[in-house]
C-alpha cells in the first residue's frame, strides 16, 4: 500500500545535557505519525555529518533554529507527497537537497531527525513496530548490550583519559538477563566507590563520575565490581573500553594526563596490551586517534586475536572507510551512529559494508540523547549484534534498554540473544 507524506514539522526540544535538539514529525496522508529526535556527540570524529548549531550567545551557541528551519522549509517542501516506505528514495532527496559532503547546508541533525521519523511513519502506517518494518519476518536476535559503569574523557571534563568503562554480559541467556546482571554490577560498583570514598555523582551518560587516581584504578575497581556481584569475569561479564583516543592523541603522540605519560603509538599500544593482559577486557574502541591508521593496524595485528577492535571516530559510520579498514586490517568492528552520516540509508550502508567484509558492528547512541529509542529498532531490525547506549541510569538511557526488553518480549519464544557471538573468534571465547 502507498502511504504518502502529508506534512513534516520540526521543533526545538531539549536533550539529556539540557541543550537544544531537533525533533521532527512526519505525518502520512492516512494520518500515521513518525517522530524522532536527533542525538548529539561530544567526542566527535572530524569526518562526521555536521551538527548544525546557530552560534551566538544564546544557549552557548548550541541553538538549532537553523536546523529546525531546514526541516520546516526546504525539506518539508521537497518531501511532500513522497512515498514514506521508500526510505532510500527519500534519503536520496535529502542528500541531493543538501548537496554537501557533511550535510553542512541543511544540518546533519535536521536530516537524521527527518530520516528516522520517516522510518517511524512508514512502520506506523503499516501498523507494525519499527524493528519489524526494518527487518521483516527474519528478525529474531537481540543485540549484546554494552553498558557504561564509569564515564570519563570528554563526558567527565577529562577527569579520566579513557572515556567509557563498560560491561558486556556475553554469558547471559537473554537481553533481559544481561540487564539484570548489569544492574548488579552497577550496584556493586557503586558500593565499592562508596567504600573507597570515591562516590561523586555521574558523568554525561550516567556512569559513575571517575574519581580515580589513574586510568588503571578504574579497571581494577570494575573487575572487582564484577566479582563482588557474583559473576565470572570474561565468561559471564567482561569489560569493553572506549578509549576515544582522538581526545588526547594527535600527530602520533598520546598524552594520558591522569597517568602523567606522553607516549608514541607503540607506547600507547603497550599500555593497552598491559591492561588487556591484566583485566577481563574483550573489546576496545578507538584505541588510537582518528588520524593514526598505522597505529590502528599495529594494534589490530597485535591484539585483534584477543579483543574486538572497534572504529568510531576512526570510521565515522562511513561505508567507504569501513571497506578500507577491512582491507588494511585496521579494525574488525564498526560503531554505527546514525547522526555521524545524517541519513538511515547511509548509516545502513556502513553496516552492510562491514557485513560484506566479515566485520562486526555496534549500533550506538551519543552522549547527548533523549527519550528517542530509534537505535534499538535499528539494531534489532538490521540484525546488528551489539548495542551501545551509555550507562544503566538516567531515563534517556533506560528508555532504550526498556524498549529492548519489550522487543524481546514481542519476539516471544523465537527471540534469540547475540550473547558471546560477536567475540567468538577472540582468544577469551575460543573453545
Ligand atoms: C562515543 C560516544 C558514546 P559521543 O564516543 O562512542 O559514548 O560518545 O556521543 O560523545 O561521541
Ligand atoms: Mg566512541
Amino acid at each position: 500500500m502507498t502511504h504518502r507524506i502529508d506534512s513534516i514539522v520540526a521543533r526545538r526540544v531539549w536533550d539529556s545535557r539540557g541543550r537544544p535538539a531537533v525533533e521532527a514529525d512526519v505525518v502520512t496522508s492516512g494520518g500515521a505519525l513518525g517522530r524522532a529526535i536527533a542525538p548529539a556527540g561530544a567526542s566527535t570524529g572530524s569526518g562526521e555529518a555536521l551538527d548544525r548549531r546557530d552560534g551566538g550567545a544564546e544557549f552557548g551557541g548550541m541553538d538549532v533554529q537553523g536546523a529546525v528551519a531546514s526541516v520546516n522549509g526546504p525539506i518539508a517542501q521537497a518531501l511532500r507527497g513522497a512515498e514514506v516506505g521508500d526510505q532510500a528514495g527519500i534519503d536520496r532527496i535529502l542528500i541531493e537537497l543538501d548537496g554537501t559532503a557533511e550535510k553542512s547546508k541543511l544540518g546533519g541533525n535536521a536530516t537524521i531527525a527527518v530520516s528516522m521519523a520517516v522510518a517511524h511513519a512508514a512502520a506506523a502506517a503499516e501498523g507494525v513496530p519499527l524493528w519489524r518494518w526494518l527487518g521483516g519476518d527474519a528478525v529474531d536476535t537481540l543485540p549484546l548490550p554494552e553498558i557504561q559503569i564509569f564515564g570519563g574523557g570528554a563526558h567527565a571534563a577529562g577527569r579520566l583519559d579513557i572515556q567509557d568503562f563498560m560491561v558486556v554480559c556475553p554469558g547471559a541467556a537473554s537481553f533481559a538477563q544481561a540487564l539484570e546482571w548489569t544492574a548488579e554490577v552497577y550496584r556493586a560498583a557503586g558500593g565499592l566507590m562508596k567504600d573507597a570514598g570515591k562516590l561523586a555523582g555521574v558523568a554525561d551518560e550516567g556512569g559513575f563520575w571517575p574519581l580515580f587516581d589513574s586510568n588503571e584504578e578504574a579497571l581494577g575497581m570494575l573487575t572487582r565490581a564484577i566479582e563482588r556481584a557474583g559473576y565470572r569475569p570474561y565468561e559471564q561479564v567482561a569489560i569493553s573500553l572506549d578509549v576515544a583516543a582522538s581526545q588526547f592523541g594527535k600527530d602520533g603522540r598520546y598524552r594520558l594526563a591522569r597517568d602523567g605519560s606522553d607516549l608514541d603509538a607503540a607506547g600507547m599500544i603497550e599500555v593497552l596490551a598491559g591492561w588487556i593482559g591484566r583485566y577481563p577486557i574483550v573489546s576496545v574502541e578507538d584505541p588510537l586517534a582518528e588520524d593514526d591508521a598505522t597505529g590502528f593496524q599495529a594494534f589490530a595485528s597485535r591484539l585483534g586475536g584477543q579483543v574486538q577492535v572497534v572504529g568510531d571516530d576512526f570510521l565515522v559510520t562511513d561505508a567507504a572507510r569501513v571497506k578500507t579498514a577491512a582491507a588494511e586490517k585496521q579494525c574488525d568492528t564498526v560503531l554505527v551512529k546514525p547522526n555521524q552520516r545524517g541519513t538511515l540509508t547511509e548509516t545502513r550502508a556502513a553496516w552492510e559494508a562491514a557485513k560484506a567484509a566479515g566485520m562486526g558492528a555496534i549500533v550506538s547512541a551519543r552522549s547527548g540523547e533523549s527519550e528517542d529509542t530509534t537505535i534499538v529498532h535499528l539494531a534489532v531490525g538490521w540484525g546488528v549484534p551489539q548495542l551501545k547506549v551509555g550507562s544503566f541510569t538516567r531515563s534517556e538511557r533506560m528508555a532504550k534498554w526498556n524498549e529492548a526488553i519489550r522487543v524481546e518480549e514481542q519476539l516471544g519464544r523465537s527471540a534469540r540473544f547475540a550473547g558471546a557471538l560477536p567475540y567468538r573468534s577472540k582468544a577469551a571465547y575460543r573453545a
